[in-house]
């Protein structure tokens, strides 16, 4: 495999909508670059990158791959990323790996989520971005539409650089406005005549773009109404490096009218890993600059796992300094653990094409880690340097899960944290507090496809549910009460006593257990007896079958039996002393709220929150940004378990949420007393 030059690579992510054709552009691109030999399609399941079984069946992405490519003697490595909102996280751990997010548009789609989430994600990210508008052949496609929806609802400012040739059915070619020469699939000619005028209003509106960014070109530009073609280019790949400014091209991935020219744009204007130093690091833990060369220190990336049924788990990388040799050690400062680079690959889709080392620049794979994960950093032993962290989503979402058989309840952990190390978005713990395996993540269809992961990769079936709310019980009164344990059915007897004050304690305060026996009128052996009757029954529930918080009990009197009494009778009549005198003490169930930031376009604000407080929300305070509204709200996690799916539907898929939580509260009452009589039915 031949070794390029740092300015000969190009890293390209591309981001977008589902449908925008990302896959069928990347599959003319290796068809045009003669990197394959057959042109795959989507639809008949045959493409490069949409490899996956599960791909297939959909004909969509649903996990990031990665392609490399040929131009003009460059290497550019492709990254296809999915556009269902809910497998997002691929993309966003992968948007440090890459100088360049390409953002994928459908010219006949409006102005799609699944767009407008990606540009969400790099909009103030200093990462260069490019935006190509694709299917330009279909019915509908408007090029000068799309990037105007872009202007009007993000923040993102797409400056064409180059232009369509015709329209729909008729669209044979682009306009290059820098170089002003009209590219066809059949060669190079000059701009149509009924073009010129639209090539110079473009080519005056990127001077202006491009003077913008720099003083001394703004002062020129001032002076002479134009920039020189030196001016322009260099002042435009600046620019574009920054991501300050983002370049729009356009194209038909079916035709393949506009792919070559996209080309040409991207190792013409957009930035190679040379040019975007010095990159954001590290540098034992405060942030810090490095100047990124094939010599300097190991500086590298984990951006994605992928599970690889037969050949075992590959972890794709992007390295930014130094070289990473196989069979090297390095370290994951993240873990504070070594780990030892196996085989590598370049990876173009499935296929592997092998290597020694993957250089500062390059993006490749490495098989049988032992410990890198997505989102580690590689470095030399004793090295202090690593990547800032991508923040990810908090879930939206959440399921129980467990295994359908009991044979195979031991094998579905195992399984389950191979299949969801492929999905960083993906979270899976145990909840202490209902005891219940809860998954969560994104949507729907990413838990689901968890399911069917199990089922085809590892033969176990798994089943979800939705999780049961972690109430929790506690009082609001005190009182007092009093039992006596006492058996006689021949044999030894049972007999113990208690007498109990109870009160409630502060919130978060758990629970307090104050002995004041005098006297001896019960033996202190039997008081560890007498708490541990009493934890048990805290911890089982009294009213609802919800743990109890927050309550003090003091036993203060009490009686006991020479032969009768034992251990086991104490903890009886504590057990029973506290479940009557709890009943007395006005109890109440609490519910954990969580503090939601809800992020919508501002037309949708109202209806958001009208329905925030019908899920017995609160709005906190909202601000605008950009163009869009975040509203602070507190809601019952009763409510926000399925509130993405409710969000989603009446803000056309444009609205989501983050969260985390807040505190416990009480339940209202008539909700309360469904809880309890829900478990009523159930005990009984
Ligand atoms: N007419 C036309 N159809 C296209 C074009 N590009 C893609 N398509 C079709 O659009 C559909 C979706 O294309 P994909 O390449 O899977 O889109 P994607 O962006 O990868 O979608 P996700 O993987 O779900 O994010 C397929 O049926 C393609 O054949 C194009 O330029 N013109
Ligand atoms: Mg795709």
């Amino acid at each position: 495999m031949k070794e390029y030059k740092m300015s000969k690579l190009r890293n390209l992510l591309m981001m977008g909508a589902g449908g925008s054709g990302k896959t069928s552009l990347a599959e003319q691109i290796f068809h045009l670059t003669k990197t394959t030999t057959r042109l795959g399609k989507v639809d008949e399941g045959n493409t490069v990158m949409d490899f996956d079984s599960e791909e297939i069946a959909k004909k969509s992405s649903l996990s990031l791959s990665l392609g490399f490519l040929n131009h003009k003697d460059h290497k550019i490595n492709l990254l296809d990323s999915p556009g269902t909102p809910d497998f997002i996280g691929d993309a966003i751990v992968a948007i440090p790996a890459v100088e360049n997010v390409l953002l994928v548009a459908n010219a006949t789609g409006g102005f799609e989520v699944g767009l407008e989430l990606a540009i969400e994600q790099v909009e103030r990210k200093k990462v260069g971005k490019a935006v190509l508008v694709n299917r330009m052949d279909n019915e509908h496609a408007d090029f000068y539409k799309t990037i105007e929806a872009i202007h009007e609802n993000t923040e993102l400012n797409p400056t064409p650089i180059q232009l369509p040739i015709g329209r729909e059915g008729g669209f044979e070619g682009v306009v290059d406005i820098i170089r002003q020469k009209a590219i066809r699939p059949s060669g190079e000619g000059d701009v149509p005549a009924d073009m010129q005028s639209a090539v110079e209003d473009a080519r005056l509106a990127l001077m202006e773009a491009v003077a913008k960014t720099d003083e001394e070109l703004s002062n020129s530009f001032l002076e002479n109404m134009e920039l020189s073609e030196e001016q322009l280019l260099g002042g435009l790949k600046k620019a574009v490096a920054a991501g300050e400014i983002c370049p729009a091209f356009c194209c038909s991935a079916s035709t393949g009218v506009g792919v070559m020219a996209f080309l040409d744009g991207v190792c013409d204007y957009l930035p190679s890993p040379e040019d975007a130093n010095p990159i954001q690091v590290l540098k034992d833990g405060e942030a810090g600059e490095l100047v990124a060369t094939p010599d300097g220190e190991l500086l590298g990336y984990v951006f994605k796992l992928y599970a690889d049924p037969n050949m075992g788990d590959y972890a794709y990388v992007r390295v930014f300094s130094g070289s990473l040799k196989s069979g090297m050690d390095f370290y994951i400062p993240e873990k504070d653990a070594k780990d030892k680079a196996g085989n590598m690959y370049y990876m173009l889709g499935k296929n592997r094409q092998d290597t020694q080392e993957i250089r500062a620049g390059e993006i490749g794979a490495m098989v049988k880690l032992k410990n890198a994960r997505s989102m580690d950093s590689i470095t030399a032993v004793g090295s202090k340097l690593s990547m800032p962290l991508p923040e990810l989503p908090t879930a939206t979402y959440w399921q129980t899960i467990r295994a359908a058989n009991q044979s195979d309840e031991d094998k579905i952990g195992t399984a389950l944290q191979r299949v969801i190390a492929e999905d960083p978005t993906i979270r899976y713990e145990l909840n202490v507090e209902t005891h219940e395996n809860v998954i969560s993540g994104m949507g729907e269809q990413q838990l689901q496809l968890v399911i069917k992961k199990l089922k085809n990769r590892y033969k176990v079936d798994a089943l979800m549910k939705e999780p049961r709310i972690p109430y929790k019980e506690t009082i609001t009164g005190s009182g007092e009460s009093q039992y006596r344990h006492k058996k006689q059915s021949g044999g030894r007897g049972q007999y113990g006593e208690v007498f109990f004050r109870i009160k409630p304690t502060e919130r978060g305060e758990g629970f307090q257990f104050i002995n004041s026996i005098v006297g001896g009128v019960i033996p202190s052996n039997f008081i560890p007896a007498i708490e541990k009757g009493l934890v048990e029954t805290l911890e089982k529930g009294i009213i609802a079958g919800y743990k109890v918080v927050d309550i003090a009990v003091e036993v203060y009197y009490g009686s006991y039996h020479d032969v009768d009494s034992s251990e086991m009778a104490f903890k009886i009549a504590s057990s029973m002393a506290l479940k009557e005198g709890f009943k007395k003490c006005r109890p109440i169930l609490l519910e954990p709220i969580h503090e939601l930031t809800i992020i919508v376009p501002s037309e949708y604000m109202g209806d958001v929150m009208g329905d925030v407080s019908t899920r017995r929300g609160r709005i906190m305070g909202m601000e605008q940004r950009g163009k869009k509204q975040y509203l602070n709200a507190q809601m019952p996690v009763a409510e926000m378990y399925f509130y993405y799916p409710a969000l989603k539907s009446f803000t056309q898929g444009r609205g989501r949420f983050t969260q985390k939580f807040s505190h416990y509260e009480k339940v209202p009452d008539e909700v309360a007393a469904k809880v309890i009589a829900a478990w009523q039915d159930s005990d009984a």
